[in-house]
């Protein structure tokens, strides 16, 4: 079969397989990508491994990938911003534009939003896509397509930083050291906060985020969310200012509020069951916020002007690197949790 847009196709729970689709024509307002590099995010692999988040059902084959960054190879009609050859990083969600929410900035709640690799969209893991041009983010040449494609993860961490108030000076707390986790410290720093302490069971994972500029690292080796809190104030010397729960673990949603001081804030960003027992009177007696995450709004330039300023080196979150071909050794990778991040190169 000759080789015109290889995809990664999640055919349904627990199969993945390399699938030839047609190349897709850009419509109006959309520009054809020919694809660079993707990351393998944790709802990729959730996705493949149970069919489902929440209600989010795989009921038709799904091509994945939702980081992605890609070379303009044509142009939809009406599309001035951007011209044939340039780099770009792709934010993969795109909003109706009209409902409340789009028109008043806060897009990422739109309940008609495209996203994707979320069912029933489409992802980008493939050599050819195609995308609304406003949602695509023209790199300078100093920034590389990798780094471009980490602008996903990294637009989370704006949001969730800037939802949780952190500004300069800020004690911050975050659970959870994997790739969420990691990005949520450098962007933490990068907003001014004078200490991110960072706490995961994982040793290595730890010792990781303590060369990205993690001030402390604490293991967790108990279940009990009141010992892991006190441990972390030990080290720390008092309770936290915000704390950004990155793990889903519900032990770790509950450290997060009894870690966090009165008046504090917590966001909770890791994708964790629908129903789970919180010390809800802890938090309000103190007057600890709890607040909600949803990806992310107008992140992408200033996830962009971080990297492209050098205020933060994303590049060191990527430990594996795959060709387009070797997708599925590249989903087995991080299936068996290697590295941090696993990003495929989809160009030929
Ligand atoms: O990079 C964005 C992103 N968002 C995730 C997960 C992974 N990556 N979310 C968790 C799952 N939700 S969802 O609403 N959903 C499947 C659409 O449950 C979205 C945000
Ligand atoms: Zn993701």
């Amino acid at each position: 079969m000759t080789d015109q847009n290889l995809t990664v196709l999640l055919h349904k729970k627990g199969e993945i397989q390399m699938v030839e689709k047609p190349i897709p024509e850009p419509g109006p307002g959309e520009v054809q990508l020919c694809m660079q590099q993707v990351g393998i995010c944790g709802s990729d692999v959730h996705f493949w491994q149970h069919g489902s988040i929440g209600d989010f059902v795989v009921k038709a084959p799904m091509i994945l990938g939702h980081e992605g960054s890609g070379m303009v190879s044509k142009l939809g009609e009406g599309v001035t911003s951007l011209k044939v050859g340039d780099r770009v990083a792709i934010e993969p969600g795109v909003p109706c534009r009209t409902c409340k929410y789009c028109k008043s900035g806060r897009y990422n709640l739109c309940n008609d939003c495209v996203f994707c690799a979320t069912p029933p969209h489409h992802g980008n893991l493939s050599r050819y896509f195609v995308h609304a041009a406003d949602f695509c983010f023209k790199l300078p040449d100093h920034v590389s397509c990798e780094e471009g494609a980490l602008l996903e993860p990294l637009s989370v961490s704006v949001h969730a930083c800037r939802r949780a108030g952190i500004k300069l000076g800020s004690r911050v707390l975050v659970c959870g050291a994997g790739t969420i986790g990691l990005v949520m410290l450098l962007t933490a720093k990068a907003m001014g906060a004078s200490e991110v302490c960072i706490i995961d069971i994982d040793e290595s994972r730890l010792e990781f985020a303590k060369k990205l500029g993690a001030t402390h690292a604490v293991k967790v080796t108990s279940r009990d969310p009141e010992v892991i809190a006190q441990q972390v104030e030990d080290i720390i010397g008092e309770k936290t200012e915000i704390t950004i729960e990155c793990s889903g673990a519900t032990s770790c949603v509950q450290t997060a509020i009894y870690a966090t001081e009165a008046g504090g804030c917590v966001v909770l960003v890791g994708c964790c069951q629908k129903y789970i027992e919180l010390p809800v009177t802890v938090a309000s007696l103190r007057e600890v916020d709890i607040r909600g995450n949803l990806r992310y709004a107008n992140c992408y330039p200033t996830a962009l002007d971080m990297v492209a300023s050098g205020k933060v080196d994303v590049k060191p979150l990527i430990t594996h690197r795959f060709s387009l071909e070797d997708s599925i050794k590249a989903f087995e990778t991080t299936l068996r949790g290697e590295g941090i991040k696993v990003m495929i190169k989809c160009a030929r």
